[in-house]
């Protein structure tokens, strides 16, 4: 085990070796938990998260061969295929995401990476959220740098690319992509000025190393991602990781405090798989650095706990959500 100089946790480095990120993953739980909150207070308010709201701007038959995934193509999982969404309907989702006190909107579609015509239609989605005053969000597949630069132009905020996994259980999981072609989409992303949006998925039978591996390319990018989301899996019939077992919950805890630890002005999203914890759990992800969620009834394609449910766990666990004047620079 090398030594962990515990002290200087709380500064942004980028410089992290595989030994001490694993250190930090294997502490014992009480000096995980103790580390990661008292790092998490440094740079935020320990009671508040950021809401964002999801809506699946264009579904299913994508080309891609994610194992995980609902919307691809190879697998045989039910979902009916949709046409893109015209802005009418996204500025009507945004509209009542806002209402409902989201401050980010996040548009996702399945594509492997997006046509001319096709990013022009997401780039008159932008323009329209914004000017509700809400942040943006979008999830298209592969960009080239000149694509990142149209979607900033356009008014972006914020570009979801997330790595899944790590390099060496990535092969598993997807074939019809590397991790570089995912390093470079992030690069034009991040050279684009648009903020960053990249996790991973747990609970795809990878092993803690891998996790840690994950965490550890995420937190040695030449910039740490603005926003690093958590998936746990959601597990949907028909695709090849229907039916693993579950995830062991304090692992998920784990993987939040060491993400907390490893990036810590980062926000860490609790993303997919809300519907399968427990609030016990939930706290004990916020307690380990959890900062951001997906608020609302569905996320792409399967459901996210209501909004209502989200209320209730809040007013149980005394948070409060991020609202548009935190999120908006002092003019
Ligand atoms: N097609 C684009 C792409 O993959 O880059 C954007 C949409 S894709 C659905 C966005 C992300 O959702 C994936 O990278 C994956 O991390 C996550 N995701 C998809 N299916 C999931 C599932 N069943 N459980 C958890 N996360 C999932
Ligand atoms: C992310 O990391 N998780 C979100 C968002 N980015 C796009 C997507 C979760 C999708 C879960 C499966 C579905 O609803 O289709
Ligand atoms: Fe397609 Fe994205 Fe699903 Fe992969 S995760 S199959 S790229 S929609």
């Amino acid at each position: 085990m090398p030594s962990l100089d515990l002290d200087r946790l709380g500064e942004v480095r980028t410089n992290w070796t595989l030994d001490e990120a694993r250190a930090l993953n294997a502490l014992p739980i009480n000096d995980l938990l103790y580390h990661a909150q008292r790092v998490h207070r440094l740079a935020f308010d320990p009671n508040r998260v950021q809401v964002s709201t999801l809506l699946s701007v264009k579904t299913g038959a994508c080309p891609e061969d994610c194992a995980y995934c609902p919307q691809s193509v190879r697998h045989d999982t039910g979902l009916e295929r949709d046409e893109v969404l015209d802005v009418a309907a996204v500025v009507a989702a945004a509209e009542a995401a806002r209402a409902g006190g989201a401050t980010r909107f996040c548009m996702g579609a399945a594509y492997r990476s997006p046509k001319p015509k096709q990013l022009e239609q997401v780039k008159d989605m932008v323009r329209a959220v914004n000017a509700l005053g809400l942040e943006t969000c979008a999830t298209l597949g592969m960009l080239s740098p000149g694509q990142a630069r149209e979607l900033k132009d356009a008014g972006l905020d914020y570009y979801n690319h997330n790595l899944d996994t790590s390099e060496a259980f990535y092969g598993e999981i997807i074939t019809t992509r590397t991790y570089q072609d995912r390093l470079d989409t992030l690069g034009a992303v991040r050279d684009a000025g648009l903020k960053v949006c990249c996790g991973g998925i747990l609970g795809m039978g990878e092993s803690e190393l891998d996790r840690v591996q994950l965490l550890h390319t995420l937190a040695t990018l030449p910039a740490h991602p603005e926003s690093v989301p958590i998936n746990q899996l959601v597990q949907v019939k028909g695709t090849p990781l229907d039916g693993l077992p579950p995830l062991d919950p304090l692992d998920l805890v784990r993987t939040v405090a060491t993400a907390r630890l490893l990036m810590p002005r980062s926000y860490v999203r609790l993303s997919a798989g809300r519907t399968e914890m427990s609030d016990e759990v939930q706290a004990l992800c916020f307690l380990a650095g959890a900062n951001s969620i997906f608020y609302g009834e569905r996320l792409l394609t399967t459901p996210n706990p209501g909004r209502n449910r989200d209320d209730e766990l809040f007013a149980r666990l005394g948070l409060t959500r991020e609202t548009a004047a935190d999120t908006t620079p002092a003019a």
